[in-house]
């Protein structure tokens, strides 16, 4: 089906080849086919997959049937099949500060562009709206005052974290519209320092009389002091999804904030046991006094004690101006040290087996003594609140005792539960601090930094909930993207029929539909006394056995095909994790206290109101996403993914198959597809008509750049698909740029050939 070698310049345009409207299959180089003869005849570059599953660039030889010969550019030649070859874009697209100039948007074009730049340190690409932050993992000076004025004064437009600040804050002032910058990527990629520069931006504009720009500031640090943890994966991997709202007044200046978290406090009680391994950083900066680190259970299961370069000295003394700063009084300030004393005192707790039926008791020792004196509870009561479980019989309340496992997870449970109490305390007394008088409306940028997509080799109840709430909001970034596209189309007069668009609404329904939805029978068996892991599983196997998102796998194992990958979830633990009960006996410990904190906090958990502490953790989940997308739909949101350029947090080091994975994961190639149905190449019509322009030989002095760019796409004789003409640019389907680039170099060489005959004559 070789037209001439290239069907898209057959004169006679009976071949209607390329990427036709809803007609691509996913994944697949539309018009790619037909194409690769014309790579032969003109020598063009293409990918070639290689056996080892990398690309290589090189050039075809030949083909047979479906094999080709690939001459690599190490000069070493293969034999591949055709299904494995790509086109590669012209060098004049080598290093594009955006994605969509790219010709061929295939995967890896764009991960080559990505390293190109990031070998360069051009940390910051640009896919159409979405912006792509690799993290360098060593300091680049593209930051500072200096660079943030040159962004703000627009003397600088390359893709930088600063210039999505500026766009998002000129926007609001403009529209008066609430904006939101939403960042995502996986564990260590850099949102939240990404997040950073972001507040940094916005307090450098909005900086009023007072100091509001900077108690905000500082409230990243407390909320990382104490929600942070060292893991294998981040040296301050942040345990907690935020997402802060800062406002401002009429006049631009920033007038207050608040701040709503979702706390992931899994760690402090599992250290190294599963990849949350780790413990938070506060305890690395405490001045406790009371025993080394190491000798603090919680704290020496975890192989990430010492944090390098953080001197924990310094860094508690920054910790207690930021708690001044946002107004947390002393007194209050001692009670949430000694609150994490207690924490550290409680991990030491031991049990002692008492009978023959494994029955334990609490080990009377130092550890109780403190835990119990710090939390201002009495030691008995403490004692036996770890030990013993209250059953109702009849209207009293008999204490049963537990079991040695029992008992442990009842002490840690305990740990847990006062270290949330804890951040929510915290995050209440922040919000005080930095509450805005009189609301404004419309003048707001609010910051989501969340848990990003999560796939490991074993994936439990965690990576469900954080998986379940990314397909959320992958939604609004394709629906906002969609939007975009629609309109810049509409805009220029194209016709937006022409292009289709996949959504991944059926995911979600698997998750979200009611009452056969993972979720609703997550939280049915979690109810059922009898349940167990494996009946739930084989619920969902009953159930979803059709469903195109859902696959069975042996045992206790389940796949869902989320919008980033397949990911198998291991139900192990699933129904306990949901039920996460919430231990009446520890409010009534708590409750008792002669301190004012656990107290407040034990007070706002009753009043928390019993509902929602019945509630399971997967239903509380759901109604907070709703809440949040139902917060960010009322703004204009601005994409920030980061991504992780190694395993490992070194400089420099860029492995091309997790970046892939991440591009993959974090929906920038899901972006790429969504522009690949359309038309990846726009050009106004001035820079159109002032690159080809010389290619028409007669052209009138009283033509406009758009009546210029209608002869020259009559001239190259595009087929009627490859191309639409909107009011203000031109816009080509892929593939399209690199045979105008060819036609523009041709007719160059022949100008320069000329010249020279001219010469020769001369001479
Ligand atoms: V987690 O999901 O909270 O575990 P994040 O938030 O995505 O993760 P973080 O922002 O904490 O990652 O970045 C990890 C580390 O990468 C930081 O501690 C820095 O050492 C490093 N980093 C990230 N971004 C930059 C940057 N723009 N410049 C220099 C950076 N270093
Ligand atoms: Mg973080």
């Amino acid at each position: 089906n070789c037209v001439d070698c290239n069907p898209y310049v057959e004169e006679n345009n009976e071949k209607v080849n390329g990427p036709i409207a809803g007609s691509v299959p996913r994944g697949k180089e539309s018009g790619w086919d037909d194409n690769i003869c014309y790579f032969i005849k003109k020598r063009l570059s293409v990918w070639c997959r290689l056996p080892n599953g990398k690309w290589d660039l090189g050039k075809i030889e030949e083909t047979l049937g479906d094999e080709a010969t690939i001459s690599l550019l190490s000069g070493t030649v293969v034999k591949v099949s055709t299904a494995e070859l790509l086109p590669a874009n012209p060098d004049i697209l080598e290093g594009v500060d955006d994605l969509m100039q790219l010709s061929y948007l295939n995967e890896p074009s764009v991960l080559h562009n990505i390293k190109h730049r990031y070998a360069q340190d051009l940390i910051y690409s640009k896919a159409g709206p979405v912006l792509i932050a690799v993290n360098p993992f060593k300091e680049i000076p593209i930051y500072g005052n200096e660079i943030l004025t040159s962004y703000k004064q627009k003397a600088k437009d390359s893709p930088h974290v600063y210039a999505i600040a500026d766009a998002a804050y000129n926007e609001m002032m403009r529209d008066e519209k609430n904006q939101s910058i939403i960042l995502s990527g996986e564990s260590g990629a850099g949102k939240t320092e990404t997040a950073k520069y972001v507040m940094q931006y916005l307090a450098a504009l909005g900086c009023g009389n007072d100091s509001m720009g900077y108690e905000i500031l500082q409230t990243n640090f407390i909320l990382q002091a104490f929600g942070n943890a060292k893991t294998s994966r981040n040296n301050n991997s942040s345990r907690f999804g935020k997402l802060i709202e800062i406002h401002f007044n009429a006049s631009g200046k920033i007038h207050g904030a608040k701040i709503q978290t979702w706390f992931l406090g899994i760690c402090i009680t599992e250290p190294a046991i599963d990849s949350y391994g780790g413990s938070f950083l506060v305890f690395s900066a405490d001045r406790l006094n009371l025993r080394m680190a190491s000798e603090y259970k919680y704290l020496n299961q975890s192989e990430c004690l010492v944090v390098d370069g953080v001197d924990d000295g310094m860094e508690f003394h920054k910790l207690v101006d930021a708690l001044d700063v946002v107004q947390i009084c002393k007194e209050d300030q001692e009670q949430a040290f000694a609150m994490l004393a207690a924490v550290l005192w409680l991990g030491n707790i031991s049990f002692q087996v008492i009978d023959n039926e494994n029955h334990v008791e609490v080990f009377t020792n130092e550890a109780v003594e403190n835990a119990a004196r710090l939390i201002n509870c009495r030691a008995q009561d403490l004692m036996l609140a770890l030990s013993t479980h209250k059953i109702q019989a009849g209207n009293d309340f008999i204490a049963k005792k537990l079991t040695m496992q029992k008992a442990i997870d009842r002490r840690d449970a305990l740990a847990k539960f006062i270290y949330t109490r804890l951040f929510e305390w915290l995050v209440v007394q922040i919000n005080k601090s930095v509450k805005v008088g009189e609301l404004s409306t419309g003048r707001s940028i609010s910051i989501l930094d969340i848990y990003g997509f999560e796939s490991f080799k074993n994936n439990s109840f965690e990576q469900f909930c954080i998986n379940y709430a990314n397909e959320r909001l992958q939604q609004h970034f394709n629906r906002h993207l969609f939007k975009l596209e629609q309109e810049e189309y509409e805009e220029d007069g194209i016709d937006w029929t022409k292009v289709d668009f996949e959504d991944n609404q059926e995911c979600l329904n698997l998750f979200e539909k009611k009452p056969l939805g993972l979720l609703s029978l997550l939280d049915e068996e979690s109810n059922f006394p009898n349940a167990t892991d494996l009946t739930f599983t084989n619920k969902l196997k009953q159930y979803f056995n059709d469903n195109p998102c859902f696959k069975g796998q042996r045992g206790r194992a389940f796949g869902v095909c989320h919008y980033a990958g397949e990911v198998t979830y291991d139900t192990n633990g699933f129904l306990e994790k949901n039920r996460d009960p919430m231990h009446s006996e520890f409010i009534h410990l708590l409750s008792s206290s002669g301190c004012q904190l656990p107290k407040s906090a034990s007070l706002s958990c009753q009043s928390g109101g019993l509902e929602s502490s019945m509630q399971s953790v997967a239903t509380k989940l759901k109604s907070q996403l709703f809440k949040l997308m139902h917060q960010l739909e009322k703004t204009t949101p601005h994409f920030i993914r980061c991504i992780k350029p190694n395993a490992k947090q070194f400089p420099s080091l860029y492995e091309d198959d997790l970046v892939s994975q991440q591009l993959q994961c974090c929906g920038v190639l899901e972006v790429v597809r969504i522009s690949r149905y359309g038309y990846p190449t726009r050009m106004t019509h001035q820079e159109f008509a002032g690159r080809y322009g010389f290619l028409l030989k007669e052209t009138n002095l009283s033509w406009d750049p758009l009546r210029m760019s209608v002869a020259i796409l009559k001239k190259i004789n595009f087929l009627p698909d490859m191309y639409e003409v909107g009011y203000t640019k031109v816009y080509l389907r892929m593939g399209q740029i690199e045979r105008l680039e060819e036609q523009r170099k041709q007719f160059l060489l022949d100008i320069v050939e000329v010249q020279k005959c001219f010469r020769g004559g001369q001479a």
